[in-house]
């Protein structure tokens, strides 16, 4: 359903975006049961790279794995991209990372608070999860046919106590940092426009930048890990990010193992 406060929003969003191709075109609904399976299906119908869909509400929000993800009205940015980015298919897992970072610059260019990541797909702030990540894509064959982006960053705390009881403590909210909120579409527009440029960043190959920029808000770097989800569970030393985005996990036998996928907890021991 678009709701007259639907058409506000993206009338808003027109007046602060300077983006070139990201969130042109795009459709605001007051709720959707995902964002990714609406943009999923406007990107088979053609929608163009940078098409953005954005709801107030998900009924139905995940996670990866299938995990739920908690999208109560007005409590956040719920948003997702069609993304056709000129790069090969296998390079996609980039896709999560570049927008983490991305995300981390937009809030904090709009906020002054300072974000941290957390391999693959998680902004934190003060080591809590603020945004999660889910990049999904299709393929024809070995080609990327389209990848969508989607994007759920946790803004105003007072509208999640309407959510279901099961709100993960380990989340926050940007309201629990700032004094001030800033507009929802003044920090759709940032993150749009540094999604952009990390975008461009990785159609480039330019891919020292983004991994530079990763290392330095890396809240993991150096520290004892365990990951989990990966074909075997995996303990160790997050010791880097490699080019690829795996993550580089020195074993207690002294092995170098890369991690493609999976969650990345820090052991406190
Ligand atoms: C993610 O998965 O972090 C990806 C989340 C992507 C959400 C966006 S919203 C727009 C678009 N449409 C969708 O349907 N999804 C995307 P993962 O790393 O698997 O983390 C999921 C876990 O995060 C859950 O199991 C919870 O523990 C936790 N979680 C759920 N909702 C949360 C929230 N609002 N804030 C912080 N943590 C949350």
């Amino acid at each position: 359903m678009i709701s007259p406060r639907s058409a506000l929003e993206k009338a808003k969003l027109s007046v602060v975006l300077k983006s070139k191709q990201f969130g042109r075109s795009a459709r605001f609904f007051t709720s959707v049961s995902s964002t990714n399976d609406v943009a999923r299906e406007m990107a088979r119908q053609g929608a163009e790279h940078g098409f953005l869909v954005v709801a107030s509400e998900q009924t139905a929000g995940r996670g990866r794995a299938g995990r739920p993800w908690y999208s109560a009205p007005g409590a956040g940015l719920w948003f997702s991209l069609v993304l056709r980015p000129r790069m090969q298919a296998q390079r996609c897992g980039l896709l999560s990372l570049a927008a983490a970072l991305a995300v981390a610059e937009a809030v904090e260019k709009t906020t002054g608070v300072s974000a941290e990541l957390k391999w693959p797909n998680d902004v934190l702030i003060g080591g809590k999860k603020l945004c999660g990540i889910l990049a999904e894509s299709e393929l024809v064959g070995d080609r990327l046919r389209f990848a969508v982006l989607g994007i759920g960053l946790n803004t105003n705390r007072a509208q999640a106590s309407l959510m279901p009881s099961a709100i993960p403590e380990a989340a926050t909210w940007l309201s629990d940092h700032v004094h001030e909120l800033p507009e929802d579409m003044t920090l759709l527009a940032s993150i749009l426009m540094s999604l952009e440029r990390r975008c461009e960043d990785l159609e480039a190959g330019r891919l020292k930048a983004i991994i530079r920029a990763w290392r330095k808000r890396c809240v993991h770097l150096g520290k004892a890990v365990r990951i989990v989800g990966a074909p075997a569970p995996l303990e160790g030393v997050a010791e880097d990010i490699a080019e690829d985005g795996s993550l580089l996990v020195r074993t207690p036998s002294g092995e170098l193992r890369p991690v493609v996928a999976g969650d990345c907890h820090l052991l406190r021991a």
